[in-house]
C-alpha cells in the first residue's frame, strides 16, 4: 500500500463503525443513475469491471467478495487467488467502493492454530452489534461455512465452522432474532455440486447451530423454472424492507456447456425468514457482457455483497464475474422488491 493508501486505512480505522452508524462519514456512496435504455431492474456500472484481471503484482483475479461501509470510508474482504489459483481472503480499503486498495498480505487469523487456514473463498462481512462477521467457504476436509470476528479488520479471530462438511455460501442476517443469530446456507458436496437449496439455521451464540429449516429449493423442470433448476445460494447479507427481507441470491441452470450463473431475489417474511412471501420466476441480472460471459470460468454473476444507502433506498450490488473480476450494478431496495412482487412464483 502507499503512504496514500495506509492515510485512507487510518482514517477509516480512526472512525471505526461509530461514525458509519452515525452517518457522519465522508465516504460516497457509489452510483450511476439508469441508462434511458436500460429497462430492467437492474444497470451495470458503465466503468465495470471496476476490479479487472490482474489487479495487484501475482495476483491473477479478485472477484466473489464482500464490502460494507467502515468508519469514513468502505472496507471490503476479497477473494484473491494467485497464480496457482489458490484462494485466499485479503482485505481492501475505499473511499467511494470502486477504487480499491488492497493489503499486501492475506488475513492471517490470531488464532490459526486453533484450526489451520485451508482454502478461503466466497466472503460474506455483516456488522452485529458492533462486531464484523465474516463467513466464507473454507476447506475442513472438505468445503463449508467458517466464521471469523473482527472490530478493526487489522486482527481476526477464528470461530467455530458453523457446520460439518460440505456447505457452501454461509450469509448472516444483520441482526439478531428472537434472540438469536441467523444464518442461511446451502448444503452441498465436495465438488462442483449439481444440486442444492437455501437453509436457514439459527444459533444462541454464533457457536452452535441448529433449528435448520428449509428456505426454498431450487428451480426444476416441475416448476418451470429452469434458470434456477440446479442449484441455487444467498448471495449479500438480507435487507430489511417494509415487506420483509430482501435476499438476492444466485441461480444455477446445467448446460451442455456447463452451469450457468445468474441473479435473482425473494423476500422473506420478516418475523420468520424461514417463509417465502415472493420469489423471482426470472432473473434480474444473467451473463450478457463479455466480462460476465468469457472468463476463467465462463457465464457466471456472482453476487455475494450490497451496499445499501438507506436515505435514498440506492442499492450497489457487487458480484463475481466469470470468476476473473468484480463488477457492480446498481437498482433501488423498492425497485427490486417491486420487480420481485411482479414476477414472483413461490413453489
Ligand atoms: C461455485 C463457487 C463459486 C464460483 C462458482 C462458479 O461452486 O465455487 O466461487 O463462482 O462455483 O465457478
Amino acid at each position: 500500500m502507499t503512504p496514500a493508501d495506509t492515510a485512507d486505512r487510518q482514517a477509516a480505522e480512526r472512525t471505526g463503525g461509530a461514525a458509519a452508524q452515525s452517518g457522519a462519514d465522508q465516504r460516497s456512496f457509489p452510483w450511476q443513475d439508469r441508462p434511458a435504455a436500460v429497462q430492467d431492474a437492474v444497470w451495470r456500472d458503465s466503468r465495470n469491471p471496476i476490479i479487472a484481471r490482474r489487479p495487484m503484482p501475482g495476483i491473477q483475479g479478485i472477484y466473489n467478495s464482500a464490502v460494507a461501509p467502515f468508519g469514513d470510508a468502505y472496507v471490503g474482504v476479497f477473494r484473491t487467488e494467485d497464480y496457482n489459483r489458490f484462494p485466499h481472503l485479503r482485505v481492501g480499503w475505499s473511499r467511494d467502493a470502486i477504487e480499491w486498495k488492497f493489503e499486501s498480505d492475506p488475513i492471517l487469523f490470531a488464532n490459526q492454530d486453533h484450526d489451520p487456514a485451508d482454502y478461503a473463498y466466497d466472503p460474506r462481512v455483516v456488522q452485529i452489534d458492533g462486531v464484523y462477521y465474516i463467513t466464507w467457504c473454507g476447506g475442513h476436509n472438505g468445503p463449508t461455512i467458517s466464521i471469523a470476528r473482527t472490530e478493526d479488520f487489522r486482527t481476526f479471530e477464528r470461530m467455530d465452522n458453523a457446520f460439518l462438511p460440505f456447505n457452501r455460501n454461509g450469509v448472516l442476517f444483520p441482526r439478531k432474532l428472537g434472540g438469536k443469530y441467523l444464518m442461511l446456507s446451502r448444503p452441498s458436496d465436495d465438488g462442483h455440486t449439481p444440486f442444492g437449496d437455501i437453509y436457514l439455521s439459527e444459533s444462541p451464540d454464533m457457536v452452535h447451530w441448529g433449528k435448520h429449516r428449509l428456505v426454498m429449493r431450487r428451480g426444476g423442470g416441475e416448476h418451470g423454472q429452469w434458470w434456477q433448476r440446479t442449484k441455487i445460494g444467498a448471495g449479500p447479507i438480507p435487507i430489511e424492507t417494509a415487506d420483509g427481507w430482501l435476499m438476492i441470491y444466485h441461480g444455477v441452470i446445467d448446460t451442455c456447456n456447463g452451469f450457468v450463473y445468474s441473479m435473482g431475489a425473494a423476500v422473506l417474511c420478516k418475523d420468520d425468514p424461514a417463509r417465502v412471501l415472493y420469489r423471482t420466476n426470472r432473473h434480474l441480472l444473467t451473463p450478457d457482457e463479455d466480462y460476465e460471459v468469457f472468463g476463467h470460468v465462463p457465464n457466471v454473476v456472482f453476487p455475494c455483497a450490497a451496499l445499501h444507502d438507506e436515505a435514498t433506498g440506492r442499492l450497489a450490488i457487487y458480484y463475481g464475474a466469470a470468476d476473473t473480476c468484480t463488477c457492480v450494478v446498481y437498482s433501488t431496495v423498492d425497485r427490486i422488491v417491486e420487480f420481485t412482487k411482479a414476477n414472483s412464483t413461490v413453489f
